[in-house]
């Protein structure tokens, strides 16, 4: 059974309560795929009332406690020690495609550190948990990363900067660079389930830039607990700083860093 602190419990009910509107959101969505006016405005509302739901039942449990959230930005509490990172629907482009591959991720940080993390896709009811010195679980199953350590088996994850981001030139660069040196890679548009899946061992690796902290805070306590290894793309831990994350079991860490740096030595070279 996981290990359910008293805030992953509190983090745990309040992703499910606002899971479950998401869930009857997401049958509706196959309507509206196919009418005119499309779903955006739609989206954009079930993302507004998730958040709500979940800063309120966080609220309600851990009063004093600061939050910063996709939509609100950041809240301050009373309680400078305490943050929850949300993300009240990550992967909003598959929700609004009506491609199950999306969720709510939660993150508590105390004292600048993320402590308590909470990954879940509300469509599949896969609830992915972690606590800081106490592993990783999704439902009842603790969780390893995969032990694969030959590159050319493995399977990676990343995401694509959109429209109108800069560094699709470069991700162009690392990606050919990746799927020459690999069994292939995924691009599955929600960076904190492709993190989630890197714990359950489904991808043995993830790499993205410009990520918000929202984005990771939760996977990437996810990655740690379940014995990965995490860094930003120098190989430092600044990954809510700079937004850019890789994340591996320990023996492919290194050569795939290597192997993305080399792609990007080649392009500032082109
Ligand atoms: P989001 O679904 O909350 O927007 C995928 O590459 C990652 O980029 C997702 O975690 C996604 O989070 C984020 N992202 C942010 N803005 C995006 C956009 N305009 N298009 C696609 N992905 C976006
Ligand atoms: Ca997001």
């Amino acid at each position: 059974m996981p290990y359910l602190s008293p805030a992953l419990n509190v983090m745990t009910a309040a992703a499910r309560k606002a899971g479950r509107p998401l869930i009857r959101d997401f049958g509706e969505l196959e309507n509206l795929q196919v009418s005119r006016k499309g779903p955006a405005d739609f989206v954009t509302n079930a993302d507004e009332r998730t958040e709500k739901i979940l800063v309120e039942e966080l609220k309600k449990a851990r009063p004093g406690y600061g939050f910063l959230a996709e939509e609100a930005g950041e809240i301050e509490g009373p309680d400078k020690t305490h943050r929850f990172i949300i993300d009240p629907i990550d992967g909003t482009t598959n929700f609004m495609h009506g491609i199950p591959q999306f969720c709510i991720s939660i993150a508590l940080e105390r004292e600048g550190q993320v402590v308590s993390a909470v990954v879940f896709n509300p469509v599949s009811d896969e609830m992915f948990v972690a606590e800081r010195g106490h592993g990783a679980f999704l439902n009842d199953k603790r969780l390893r990363v995969a032990q694969r350590s030959n590159l050319p088996d493995t399977l990676i994850a990343s995401g694509a900067p959109f429209m109108g981001r800069d560094g699709q030139d470069l991700f162009l660069d690392e990606l050919r660079m990746v799927i020459n040196s690999t069994a292939g890679m995924r691009r599955l548009g929600s960076a904190a389930l492709d993190l989630a899946w890197v714990a359950a061992g489904r991808f043995d690796a993830f790499w993205e830039r410009h990520l918000r902290p929202w984005d990771i805070a939760a996977g990437l306590l996810l990655v740690k607990e379940a014995g990965g290894v995490v860094s930003d793309l120098d190989g430092r831990e600044r990954m809510l700083e700079t937004g850019d994350v890789l994340a591996a079991n320990e023996a492919l860490h290194r050569p795939l860093m290597d192997l993305l740096r080399k792609a990007k030595a080649g392009h500032s070279a082109a």
